[in-house]
């Protein structure tokens, strides 16, 4: 048994440049670090992140006051605890916490400790940290859902959907993903060059042209596909994440266009947008308290991945909630909403027991950690959503990916898309 002697933060900087918590778990003679990830289209039920908002010399950014509470009140804690028992790790901070939505400690502080544990435990076991998750063998890797056209929060531009992604579903291999995905982009991009438009990339590093109407963005996705020698809806299949959150007024919806219509209408420009460009997936295709329009949504949808992110902030109460609804037949999994990786666990646990798919998920603002890498291969869970082949945050965990799939060899496997 090693016992944890003491635990340091500091404050790093994010994807956006925006400041957030490193923090490093100390055991004699080692160590290691993990950095918490911050979202922009964030869901109110999200465990709460700890700014200094009152700072003004780092524009109320800073995380000075997580830092400390890591320090003083976390390090004391977890001090002369069992690395490799995480879950009592996660419970002492939750305790001490003692808050719903860790307002007390900052679900950043927790989670920056909680992962850091996590893996200085693989690095004392000496093994690969996607060896030390619940899947101790036969793994399979995850299809990328990679982010190739930014829009809502995460662009200046004036698409209303958040997310224009492509899954390469008949990829025989990870790196054979990747490579389907390398030609569509380099190709979309030529196309966006000859319409005069900017290829410049968005905070996910999809590009973000001056275009501001979905079709278009979907038209342009769907030449690319052809145009490099896929089928679209076979070979490379088209997913969304409409984040609705950020589109709903007085119950109705500018997800279509900028114009607010109702609930009904928008499903039926759901069913036109699906039928017409093969769209496979669609995470928070409503707002996250409007359960009966998920449901709805559900009924007339066949065969079509539906997502909550927002809608189940990575929870396992909301994910029974969900369930029970029937509001969606998948989960989109992000460390920080929830706080600790223990937490984390359960919910991809409870998911995948339920028949629902489990999608690990990048933060908008994030960093050079490639956790989410491998917590994707040692959960099961069948696909990743961590931006494009872009910004090198995001290319670090398909970049671990391939690393784990090499390392595999010959038992590494595709996970099932259906
Ligand atoms: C999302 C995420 C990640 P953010 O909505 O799914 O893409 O964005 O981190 O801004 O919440
Ligand atoms: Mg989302």
């Amino acid at each position: 048994m090693s016992k944890i002697l003491k635990v340091k933060a500091r404050q790093v900087y994010d994807s956006r440049g925006n400041p957030t918590v490193e923090a490093e778990v100390f055991v004699k003679n080692n160590s290691a670090t993990a950095i918490c990830p911050s979202g922009a289209s964030t869901g109110t039920y999200e465990a709460f992140e700890k700014r200094d908002k009152k700072n003004k010399r780092y524009l109320g950014k800073s995380v000075l006051s997580a830092i400390n509470i890591i320090n003083t009140k976390i390090s004391k804690k977890i001090k002369g605890q069992n690395i490799h028992n995480q879950e009592k790790i996660d419970a002492l901070m939750i305790n001490l916490d003692g808050t719903r939505q860790k307002t007390k400690l900052g679900a950043n502080s927790m989670l920056a400790v909680s992962m850091a544990a996590k893996k200085l435990s693989a690095k004392l076991k000496r093994l690969p940290l996607y060896k030390t998750f619940f899947i101790k063998k036969n793994f399979q890797l995850p299809y990328p859902l990679m982010n190739i056209i930014n829009g809502g929060a995460h662009a200046n531009n004036s698409l209303q959907i958040q997310e224009f992604m492509i899954r390469p579903d008949r990829a025989k291999n990870f790196s054979d993903a990747m490579r389907i995905c390398f030609v569509v982009i380099k190709t979309l991009s030529k196309l966006i060059q000859n319409k005069g438009l900017s290829t410049s990339v968005g905070d996910e590093g999809g590009f973000a042209p001056m275009i501001n109407n979905n079709n278009q963005a979907l038209d342009l996705i769907v030449s690319a596909i052809k145009k490099s020698g896929f089928v679209n809806g076979k070979d490379v299949s088209i997913c969304l994440d409409v984040a609705a959150n950020e589109l709903i007024k007085k119950d109705k919806y500018s997800i279509h266009s900028k114009k607010f219509i109702s609930v009904q209408n928008s499903i039926n420009e759901y069913k036109k947008m699906i039928k017409k460009y093969k769209i496979k997936s669609i995470e928070d295709p409503f707002a996250e308290n409007d359960w009966n329009s998920w449901n709805k949504l559900m009924k007339v949808t066949n065969k079509v991945q539906i997502v909550g992110d927002d809608l189940y902030v990575t929870n396992l109460e909301r994910l029974k909630k969900g369930f029970l609804n029937v509001s969606s037949n998948a989960i989109l999994i992000k460390l920080n909403q929830i706080g600790t990786v223990s937490e984390t666990l359960d919910v991809i646990k409870f998911a995948q027991i339920i028949g629902f798919k489990t999608i690990i998920s990048h933060r908008s603002g994030d960093s050079e950690d490639t956790f989410i890498a491998d917590l994707a291969v040692g959960t099961g869970s069948n696909q990743i959503k961590t931006g494009s082949l872009a910004r090198s945050e995001r290319v670090a965990k398909y970049n671990q990916l391939i690393r784990i799939e090499e390392e595999l060899g010959k038992k590494a496997r595709m996970n099932k898309i259906h």
